[in-house]
């Protein structure tokens, strides 16, 4: 057995077992020459190349001393970043792709339709048999803001602006986006938020993004302002959330990621009226597109050493 030979184990890791035997089943047929194995039961420790993960137990990647890139079953990071004896240097692959930017256009174009065509409170109506109507503004006078302007939040902008909505959109740096009216960095965030009726988060969530959706932001919205967050929960300072409802500052939140997931069960916003709740299904990975991508990434790496989707781990993101 020649030296490439010996490095030659990919492992898998998921909280939940029986996916994890699913993404073996998908991706050995895909990666020819490969073993695949659960992280539990790696084999010789020595022979990993690749470590295929969504939210590794910290130390994960620790008996791993040959480990040449870690992939992300997702596009965020912030899982594996999460790990406190994470490996410094070590390459993170992002999986991103057609399939998931489709799932997360259709899910913010489908809510912040929901909010701009007030259905919450038309939903509410309908509890009550009251038949109450009400003119909306068409989608050329409602003002959608998107914050994060990357794959998604830039496929979502696109997307929201081929339907009409007045479309904002905000990042760290300076992005162009046909038919959307684009801020950058702290200076234009005040700027930006005033303007939005409706909010969306597709931030990834770094120190910088940490508990940027506060009182302080709400605030800064115009008053009824509705939010739709995509990113992740800990984007989220949830008090804030319920005093800025309860208040009329904010008039409704449709919420897919959460600082626990799942939401438990005697959580406030399971049952709140001004609440909904996805549980984080906005762009869920498909295994069977999923595991292409992550098998190509695997190919490409090893072959040229990079790929396009490489996380920046001293960014974040
Ligand atoms: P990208 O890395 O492609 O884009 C991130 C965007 O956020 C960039 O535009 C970046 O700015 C901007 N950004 C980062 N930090 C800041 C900051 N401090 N201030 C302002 N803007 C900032 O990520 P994706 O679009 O692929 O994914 C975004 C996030 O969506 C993921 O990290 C994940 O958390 C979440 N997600 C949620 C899913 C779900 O089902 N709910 C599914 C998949 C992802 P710049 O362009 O200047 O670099
Ligand atoms: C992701 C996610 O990061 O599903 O891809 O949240």
């Amino acid at each position: 057995m020649n030296a490439a030979q010996t490095r030659a184990t990919i492992v898998v890791s998921i909280p939940n077992a029986a996916k994890i035997e699913w993404w073996i089943a998908q991706l050995a047929p895909l990666l020819p020459g490969w073993t695949l194995r659960p992280v539990d039961d790696p084999g010789d420790p020595d022979a990993v190349s690749y470590a295929v993960v969504w939210r590794p137990a910290d130390g994960t990647f620790t008996p791993f001393p040959n480990l040449k890139a870690i992939v992300s079953l997702g596009a965020g990071i912030d899982h594996v970043l999460a790990d406190r004896e994470l490996p410094s240097g070590v390459p993170i692959i992002r999986t991103v792709g057609t399939d998931l930017t489709q799932r997360m256009r259709e899910y913010v174009a489908l809510h912040v339709l929901r909010h701009h065509r007030e259905m919450p409170a038309i939903a509410a109506n309908q509890r009550r048999q009251r038949w109450a109507q009400q003119v909306v503004p068409p989608a050329t006078r409602r003002r959608v803001g998107v914050m994060g302007l990357g794959n998604l939040g830039g496929a979502a902008a696109r997307t929201l602006a081929g339907l009409g909505f007045e479309t904002l959109g905000w990042a760290r740096t300076q992005r162009e986006i046909e038919g959307v009216i684009t801020y950058a960095g702290e200076s234009e965030f005040a700027a930006f938020l005033q303007r939005c009726e409706i909010l969306v988060c597709l931030l990834p969530l770094t120190p910088a993004t940490e508990n940027l959706l506060d009182a302080a932001l709400f605030a800064r919205l115009p008053r009824g302002a509705s939010l739709i967050n995509a990113g992740r929960g800990p984007h989220l300072v949830e008090d804030d959330l319920l005093a800025a409802l309860a208040s009329g500052q904010l008039s409704h939140a449709t919420l897919d990621v959460f600082r626990q997931e799942p939401l438990p069960e005697a959580h406030p916003f399971w049952r709140h009226q001004q609440i909904t709740v996805t549980p984080h299904v906005a762009s869920l990975i498909d295994p069977e597109s999923g595991s292409r991508i992550v098998a190509a990434n695997i190919r490409e790496f090893e072959a040229h050493g990079e790929v396009a989707d490489l996380a920046d781990a001293a960014r974040g993101y």
